[in-house]
């Protein structure tokens, strides 16, 4: 009697939980929620509008029931700290460059090596293609990662600006101050181009600029005229060292929380993102060009025989990471 008591009892209390468990998922995909995302730059940068209109499709796509609530400016800290608000799910969208996703899932460095893309076209192909696929799935899969990796976005090639001197050849860094993304591999390369390689935080960057505490630093056209350090260092030089991939990523603990379909609808409304930003990208970066060009600031090019120089003297750098992706690398130079 007791026996058979307890088995039922066993049985009804598996039934009632496997239908809370059912009720409770409904009805938290149900649920009203307001995905918070940030970004370091400003309202109207192309990485940020192209999130804003993913909330906004999300929002007209699920009758309100998701929507985004945009956090721009580095309103919430600079990209370490959001990932690191995404890992524990205090933030869901964060988008980051490469750099310093880096350090956290080893393979994504591929696209943090100097010169590893020929040119911006090269790295739209290969973000687009079957490796661009394999690396999201790679950071979405890596245990220690905690994020899904929804999209790409593009954010075209990084030159090197300061405030002492125009760089007319690799020999004119030698001893600048370079302030670097928190990644070793950038580090090294600027020591390997002459400079003085020192990580630090996009949001420290301006003050240090203005204080001294660097030359400069190296960024993409939007990235230098948006963030206004053409007011602090007024010579840019087109070395294009790094052309670096970024990525929206998304929180796991948030994405383990809704159903298979919203899962879906955020990679579908990721991937149109990603072409959306594309677009938005290509029109910022003229724009940006001219913006810094009436300023006077002074933008200096390189003949391929002077940026082959460049190229030469990162091999220090190919010796000491490039060991590890010789594969990939492999397939990225095929891609064409
Ligand atoms: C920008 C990029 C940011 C961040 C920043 C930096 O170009 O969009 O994600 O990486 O550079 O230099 O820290």
């Amino acid at each position: 009697m007791k026996r058979r008591e307890v088995i039922r009892l066993g049985t009804t209390g598996l039934a009632l939980g496997a239908l809370g468990f059912g009720f409770g998922r409904s009805a938290l995909a149900q649920q009203k929620m307001v995905l918070k995302a940030a970004d370091v730059h400003p309202l109207g940068y192309p990485t940020v509008e192209a999130v804003v209109r993913l909330g906004k499709k999300l929002e007209a796509q699920t009758e309100g029931r998701l929507s985004v609530q945009m956090f721009p400016s580095m309103q919430l800290g600079g990209e370490k700290e959001m990932i690191e608000q995404a890992q524990v799910g205090a933030l869901q969208f964060a988008r980051i460059s490469v750099g310093p996703m880096g350090p956290v899932v080893d393979e994504l460095n591929v696209f943090n090596m100097p010169f590893v893309f020929r040119d911006v076209p090269h790295m739209q192909k290969v973000i687009d293609g079957a490796i661009g696929d394999e690396m999201l799935a790679k950071l979405t899969n890596s245990p220690q990662s905690k994020v899904v990796g929804l999209a790409w976005m593009d954010a075209g090639a990084r030159s090197v600006y300061n405030s002492k001197k125009p760089i007319k050849s690799i020999d004119d860094l030698k001893g600048l101050k370079i302030r670097m993304m928190g990644n070793p591999i950038f580090v090294d390369t600027m020591n390997a181009l002459g400079g003085n390689g020192i990580a630090m935080g996009f949001d420290q960057l301006y003050s240090a600029m203005q204080t001294g505490v660097v030359d400069g630093a190296e960024n993409n056209p939007p990235s230098y005229e948006s963030g206004k350090h053409f007011q602090v260092a007024k010579y840019y030089s087109l070395t294009e060292h790094l052309i670096i991939p970024e990525i929206l990523i998304f929180s796991r603990v948030t994405w383990d929380k809704l159903s298979a379909a919203d899962q879906a609808l955020l990679k579908k409304v990721g991937k149109e993102a990603q072409l959306e930003e594309r677009k938005l990208w290509a029109d910022k970066e003229k724009e940006s060009m001219d913006l810094i060009k009436k300023a006077g600031i002074e933008v200096l090019t390189f003949t391929p025989d002077q940026k082959k120089r460049f190229q030469d003297a990162v091999k220090p750098v190919w010796d000491k990471y490039g060991g590890k992706y010789a594969d990939l690398v492999k397939r990225i130079q095929a891609v064409n």
